[in-house]
């Protein structure tokens, strides 16, 4: 009788399936299937990315109250969720590699293996999305048909990750047609593990104290349970486009970048270059990604913001795009002042998250304007005034935004195959050392750049103030391989690449003087970097050699307007060889974690650094 059932249940559940499937692969049917056998949804919804579909959702979510609709005449086609609070930010304690085999996931990641994260995760999904719908969400990373782009599907139990899904990929039928049989693509699974059991009601942001965010690299599988905030969530992201792919680039050759993508006209001779810029969290990247120039002779335009990916192209040169479709960005902090272009792509069609709500249905945010409103209502729900003692927004509060909507978007966002890289740039947050810019002596060197770039603890963060954390090229929570090994690959993409390689350059916007005063003023003027990055990689300038790179030659940085930062340069390019020494040390120590996997080019870097500095 039991085992009838049991039979007859999952028969229901293969035809919820297969009713409304929009594709005939039998391997993607197979594995949709097996999935809503283990969730136990109550209906399967397969999404085609159309605006009747998002008009549906949107609308059941504000029937729900899951989404506040907000003015239509300020902020059209625009909705707010507020997550739960415990929901807020990636779980970096609770995403896990799990390679095969320890090492090859790293010191850096936490590792479980795969068969033992599967037994732990599989009863967490044993009807896990009882009483929900269950979305298959087929999705394209870059163009449809790209050279570098690649597919996957997500199924979730989230309606809010498919509304942010259709923003931030291309998502729909032309992807899925795409996912042929044989073909490789990346199986995701996301649930926010809360169950409606025997009719009981939802709650405005489901999700579950126990988080998990699960990647299998060698089967790409993503699994990620009991979160429904942003990168947990939204697994073409940092999950697929980040860890699984970085897995992807090195076995195929190529590389999978936390880095923004732009492109700059000269507008004297019309010729076009593209650079790449990898940043940790809170340096500027979002800022740097849609620059305004403060110099003439420049035109930029935004291709990513967050991801690309390069690939080597048939002329040898080094390709890239942004496989993302949109933006999904910090609010706090954007504003008229600091990131004019992003306010302009915000208006409308917008998805925010634990923002403010403004009394006449808009939103707001520490930093949006000067003026702080009078009364608000917090990203909690509860009412705010600006004595409240407490911020409006939550700090990691979110925009998610079409890319098509920037007014700076580059045409070459669209192209197929995307664009050849003239220049890669690392950056960091560094008070003291790092100069404001320098190219690297070599392609090795710059790969020992960007293993060693860090920033230094701000009283915002945990440890002490001014000590190091290494962010090797921005990717210590998204390299889904061990990371001493991804150096290796970045230095064989070297020899590959040979002389049509990108030149590397690092950056350094946040050098202070006395009294913790940046030196730099940063923001559009860190157009004059870009500059003369362009003009060493087009030879027009020929720099000055020091013991840590390239630094501009005397007069070749266009201070033009700004000559009051004049007398700053010496502190802002100066190399002290005692503090780089010491520097040394904790580097050191830094590759020491990875034991023998440090590529010997890496190590010779570290000596002839130490060598230079000495001499
Ligand atoms: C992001 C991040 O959200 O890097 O882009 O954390
Ligand atoms: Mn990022």
């Amino acid at each position: 009788m039991g085992s009838t059932s049991t039979l007859d249940a999952e028969i229901s559940i293969a035809k919820l399936v297969t009713d409304g499937a929009t594709t005939a692969n039998p391997e993607v049917i197979e594995w949709v299937t097996e999935v809503a056998e283990l969730t136990k949804p109550e209906s399967v919804v397969w999404c085609d990315g159309s605006q009747d579909e998002w008009n549906r959702i949107t609308s059941e979510m504000v029937e729900a109250g899951s989404l506040i609709p907000l003015n239509k005449d300020l902020r059209p086609g625009s909705f707010l969720a507020r997550s739960h609070p415990g929901d807020v930010a990636r779980v970096e304690d609770r995403t896990f590699i799990c390679s095969e085999n320890e090492a090859d996931a790293g010191p850096t990641n936490n590792w479980r293996a795969p068969a033992d994260m599967k037994a732990e995760l599989m009863p967490l999904f044993d009807g896990s999305m009882r009483g929900r719908t269950m979305y298959v969400v087929p999705f394209s990373m870059g163009p449809v048909g790209g050279a570098i782009t690649q597919l996957g599907i997500e199924i979730t139990d989230s309606p809010y990750a498919v509304l942010n899904m259709r923003i931030m990929t291309r998502m729909g039928q032309s992807a899925l047609d795409g996912i042929t049989p044989g073909s490789e693509w990346v199986r995701t699974v996301h649930s926010v593990g809360a169950p409606l059991e025997f009719g009981q009601d939802d709650v405005a942001w489901p999700c579950n104290d126990v988080k998990y965010i699960t990647h299998f690299p060698e089967t790409l599988e993503v699994w990620s349970y009991g979160s429904g905030y942003g990168g947990n969530a939204l697994l073409s992201k940092k999950c697929f486009a980040l860890r699984i792919a970085s897995v992807m680039g090195r076995r195929e050759g190529w590389l999978a970048e936390h880095m923004l993508l732009l492109k700059l006209t000269d507008t004297v001779t019309d010729k076009v270059y593209h650079l790449s810029a990898a940043f940790p969290s809170a340096c500027g990247k979002t800022n740097l990604a849609m620059l305004q120039p403060t110099i003439p002779g420049w035109k930029v335009e935004t291709i990513g913001d967050d991801i690309a990916w390069l690939r080597p192209g048939k002329d040898g040169r080094l390709y890239a795009i942004n496989p993302e479709a949109g933006f999904f960005g910090v609010a706090p902090g954007t504003g008229e002042g600091t990131n004019p272009v992003a306010m302009e792509t915000l208006w409308g069609n917008t998805v925010f998250t634990n923002v403010a709500l403004t009394d006449d249905g808009d939103v707001w945010w520490e930093g949006k304007t000067e003026e702080v409103p009078g009364h608000l209502i917090d990203w909690q729900g509860n009412d705010w005034t600006p004595d409240s003692g407490r911020p409006s927004a939550h700090p990691n509060s979110r925009f998610t935004v079409p890319i098509q909507q920037t007014p700076t978007l580059a045409d070459e966002w669209f192209e197929q195959d995307g664009v050849p890289l003239d220049a890669i740039l690392f950056g960091g947050r560094r008070a003291t050392n790092v100069p404001l810019v320098a190219q690297s002596l070599s392609w090795q060197h710059g790969v020992f750049v960007g293993a060693t770039i860090s920033s230094e603890k701000t009283a915002a963060q945990e440890g002490t103030v001014g000590e190091l954390r290494r962010d090797p090229f921005a990717m210590l929570p998204f390299c889904g391989y061990n990371m001493a090994d991804y150096w290796g690959h970045w230095l064989e993409m070297g020899e590959t690449l040979g002389e049509n390689a990108p030149k590397i350059f690092q950056a350094n916007s946040f050098r202070t003087g006395a009294h913790g005063r940046f030196l730099w003023p940063g923001f559009g003027d860190n157009s004059r970097v870009i500059d003369w990055v362009i003009r060493r990689v087009s030879g027009e300038v020929e720099g000055r050699v020091s013991a840590v790179g390239t630094l501009p030659a005397e007069g070749e940085l266009n201070l033009d307007g700004i000559e009051d930062v004049r007398p700053e340069l010496d502190e802002l390019f100066a190399i002290d060889p005692a503090s780089w020494l010491a520097e040394c040390e904790l580097t050191e120590e830094f590759f020491a974690q990875f034991g023998d996997r440090v590529p010997a080019g890496l190590r010779a870097e570290l000596a002839g650094l130490r060598q230079r500095l000495s001499s």
